[in-house]
């Protein structure tokens, strides 16, 4: 298909409102984004002695095709990655650690349990961010870790926090490009708490403890801590809510996610993201999902909640300020397929923000010209995106529009399992 003539007709409809399509296409190319490793397997891992699944978070479908081992994870990435386009990133979690030489429990990883990882990630040309991993572990199964009331359990997470902030920065050098390092916690309760105070000041001190070491050089280690208002066995009560972390990552500038996921089902996280960076000096990571109900990461797809936020960002200037990381885990598709529709909505939205005529829209704001305003946002919603994302995919050197179909099936028959 010659989509030339579609592109030409884009661009001048766009230059007509000052904006220039091929600049936005070159930037929305370069703006890394984060795989996360986990879409691969379903959340399992490479940590068979520990014989526990789930711990707050959980992949459902019935879907063949889920990778068995390392290789298979890593072959299963490199072929997403060979179908989007764009900067990609990949986010290992630590409990996809290499047990070649023995399996180590979590309090004695070292970078070299990721020395695989750094050198495919090398191979590819591309760069790797990192997880500590608090759940899915037998000491996880109370529902508590770096807040348990037992100080010994809470030792055991301290260190494995440190851990995977020196690995973290391994991953650094070895690369070349800062690690974002993400700190998630399963804690919480499922039914009504008593006390929701002493786990969090003892979480408090938890991260103190964690972030203390500054032998880990932050320039290289970039840390963050992810919110969440509830989960599967957390129903009631999370010890890391949105305000604790808020509060916490101000007071100690450490970095915030905010994972699109964790919020009340109906609540976006749009409107929030001016208000946590007018505050900090750190970079907000986002992770990005797409809450359904109960459920908080189903793969992501080019709705509103998902431009709204790029919209946002593109609005404030903020680029240089984001740190992108997807999160959504589905079992019962594909799992190619689910990192390429998500990834790839994920660099459409980011395209399309940078389509906006926010210069406009700000002039019509000064002026009270709020009619105008409106007019504008309301007719940018039909103009010719599509071509201008084709084009987009035709530069990165991947199929345009469906066409990746056809190389997933002939991967999924060609590695069956
Ligand atoms: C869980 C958090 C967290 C995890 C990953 C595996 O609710 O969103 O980010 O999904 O760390
Ligand atoms: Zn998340």
């Amino acid at each position: 298909m010659n989509t030339n003539s579609g592109y030409t007709f884009a661009r001048d409809q766009y230059a007509q409102s000052g904006i220039d399509t091929d600049a936005a296409i070159a930037q929305a190319l370069r703006i890394p984004i984060s795989l996360h490793c986990w879409q691969t397997d379903d959340n399992v891992g490479f940590e068979a002695q520990s014989g526990v699944s789930g711990g707050g978070i959980l992949a459902t479908g019935n879907y063949p095709g889920r990778a068995r081992n390392g290789d298979e994870v890593r072959a299963d990435l490199a072929k997403s990655i060979s179908l989007i386009p764009g900067v990609q990133r990949v986010n290992v979690h630590s409990y996809y650690a290499d047990f070649s030489d023995g399996y180590v429990n979590r309090d004695q990883l070292e970078p070299k349990h990721f020395q695989q990882w750094m050198d495919w990630a090398k191979g590819l040309g591309i760069s790797l961010d990192f997880n500590p991993s608090f759940h899915a572990h037998p000491k996880a199964n109370d529902g508590f870790t770096l807040s348990h009331q037992d100080a010994s359990i809470r030792e055991f997470w301290i260190e494995h926090g440190k851990r995977a902030r020196k690995i973290a920065e391994a991953m650094a050098e070895s690369q070349g490009t800062p690690c974002n390092n993400n700190f998630w916690i399963p804690d919480g309760a499922k039914d009504l708490v008593a006390d929701s105070w002493s786990p969090r000041a003892r979480l408090i001190e938890s991260y103190d403890a964690i972030f203390a070491d500054k032998s880990v050089d932050e320039s290289k280690c970039v840390d963050f801590v992810e919110s969440k208002l509830f989960g599967i066995g957390s129903e009631e009560y999370v010890v890391g809510s949105s305000e604790f972390y808020s509060n916490y990552t101000l007071t100690r500038n450490v970095g915030l996610c905010m994972d699109m996921g964790h919020y009340h089902p109906t609540e976006t996280i749009h409107g929030k993201i001016s208000s946590q960076l007018l505050f900090r000096q750190k970079k907000l990571l986002l992770h990005v999902s797409r809450p359904i109900r109960w459920d908080s990461d189903h793969v992501v797809i080019f709705n509103d909640d998902l431009k709204n936020v790029f919209l946002e960002i593109q609005r404030g200037n903020a680029w240089d300020k984001m740190v992108l990381a997807l999160d959504f885990f589905d079992a019962s598709i594909n799992r190619i397929a689910a990192y390429v529709i998500g990834t790839r909505a994920t660099r459409k939205a980011i395209l399309y923000a940078l389509l906006d005529p926010s210069a406009t829209l700000k002039q019509y704001e000064d002026a009270g010209k709020n009619s105008q305003r409106l007019a504008v946002m309301e007719e940018f919603k039909t103009m010719p995106f599509g071509a201008v994302w084709t084009r987009l995919c035709e530069q990165a050197g991947v199929p345009a529009g469906t066409d990746w179909l056809a190389e997933m099936e002939a991967y999924e028959s060609a590695n069956p399992r």
